[in-house]
């Protein structure tokens, strides 16, 4: 048992707080949690949790019923605190970090000398030296390390989460964890923290150069995929198969191309680049380019089913998959969302959706009659299949049945 953090506070129960905080939990620290959603705070005090990631369930279950994880909308002390909020961007891809500071806001009356606080929140460069003079303004009583160096009473860290969804419960132990220090002791505070459930190496840096690392780690996913993206245009117009191309292209032992899609979704890999290209715009050429070809990915899938559609009277359209990548139910920033919507306010035709993941629609497609069907219907009723989203289900599925149908496989599912 870790004795310097006898408790800790999750502010934050999304898809990285929840799973974070019953990691804690789990290693017999107290948990608290805080969120403002009270759905999500009555499900995981019920044992339950709100969102889909697997395994998760099982230890947020045992969690809270051996009494080390608990939920509440208010934030209480606790010997560490960890802000794993949104910072998604605003207007002209400008980040919003006004989460942050609401979080940081509201721990600040509860913080106490000794405290460790981590930021976990993927942030612009310089949004921990933020969160501490916001703290700091909050409370004149107490020391911080941007004034007292290695003697504060107050530690602060950044430790930006890096776990795939899907993944996030073996991620989170196996990861190796960058921890960015405001100062060589905050590092060492937070090291401490993670190392009761993280089995991989936690690496000291400090704060600016951490909160840069997570943003370079998804812009070079974003540039790399956008290469692949922008190589199936030009398959496209060159007739050629790019999920060929590319599986023969990465037979050679130092190329390793990603694979095209549909466009770059969630809430990650979609926005964190443009933190970086909003603080330098001169220099970040490559990443806004980037961002701009995997952005356009979705109208050029939507210019495909168009012409499709044209030879129909009332087409009637198929779309597999809603979520932003394979097995999972986050809808969030999903170029399929995008897709379908565009196909229907343009009135390209009747829209069905197969969504394995979900079990009802969003209501902005309810309300524009978008109908969720089974896969097996969407396959009897429809004329254009269009493929979306890489789940298991749509691997699995009998490709006869394709047949006499036209189809737009987006992730190469059925290319072989
Ligand atoms: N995608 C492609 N082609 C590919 C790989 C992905 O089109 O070859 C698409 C996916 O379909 C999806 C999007 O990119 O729409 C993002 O999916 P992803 O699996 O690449 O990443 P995320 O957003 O689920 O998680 C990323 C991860 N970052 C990196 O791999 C560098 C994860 O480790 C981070 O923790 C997460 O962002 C985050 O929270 O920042």
């Amino acid at each position: 048992m870790n004795k310097s953090f006898n408790s800790a506070s999750m502010i934050g129960l999304g898809y990285i707080g929840l799973p974070t905080a019953a990691m804690l939990a789990s290693r017999k620290i107290k948990v608290v949690g805080v969120d403002i959603n009270q759905h999500a705070v009555d499900t995981i005090n019920r044992g339950e949790i709100h969102i889909v990631e697997p395994d998760l369930d099982m230890i947020v279950h045992a969690a809270v019923s051996q009494g080390y994880l608990r939920a509440t909308t208010q934030p209480e002390p606790a010997d560490a605190f960890l802000i794993a909020v949104p910072t998604p961007f605003k207007g002209d891809h400008e980040p919003d970090i006004s989460y942050v500071e609401t979080a940081a806001r509201s721990i600040a009356p509860v913080i106490k000398a000794g405290d460790l606080v981590i930021l976990e929140s993927t942030s612009p460069v310089g949004t921990t030296e933020q969160l501490a003079s916001w703290l700091a303004e909050m409370r004149p009583d107490l020391s911080f390390p941007q004034q007292k160096g290695e003697l504060s009473d107050i530690s602060i860290a950044y430790c930006p989460e890096r776990v795939l969804p899907g993944k996030v419960v073996s991620e989170l132990v196996n990861n190796d964890r960058i921890i960015g220090g405001m100062t060589k002791r905050c590092s060492r505070r937070a090291t401490e923290l993670y190392k009761t459930f993280v089995t991989a190496e936690c690496i000291p840096t400090n704060a600016r150069t951490a909160e840069m690392c997570k943003l370079t780690e998804n812009s070079f996913r974003d540039v790399n995929i956008a290469f692949a993206n922008e190589l199936s245009v030009i398959c496209d117009k060159l007739n050629i198969n790019v999920w060929e191309l590319i599986r023969l292209a990465n037979r050679h032992p130092r190329v390793n191309i990603l694979q095209p899609g549909p466009g770059v979704g969630g809430h990650c890999i979609a926005v964190d680049p443009w933190f970086i290209v909003s603080k330098t715009p001169a220099e970040a050429r490559l990443i806004k380019v980037a961002r701009e070809i995997n952005d356009a990915k979705p109208h050029v899938v939507i210019e495909k089913v168009k012409a499709a559609a044209a030879k129909f009277r009332v087409p009637r359209i198929a779309c597999l998959g809603l979520s932003f990548k394979a097995d999972i139910d986050d809808l969030r920033e999903s170029p399929a969302m995008e897709i379908v919507e565009h196909l229907k306010c343009e009135g390209v035709g009747d829209i069905f959706v197969v969504e394995p993941y979900i079990n009802s629609l969003p209501s902005k497609l309810i309300a524009d009659n978008v109908s969720l069907v089974s896969l097996d219907e969407a396959l009897r009723e429809c004329d254009i299949i269009l493929l979306l989203v890489n789940h298991k289900e749509f691997y699995e599925m009998e490709r006869s049945l394709l047949m006499q149908k036209i189809v737009i496989d987006t992730r190469g599912v059925w290319a072989s």
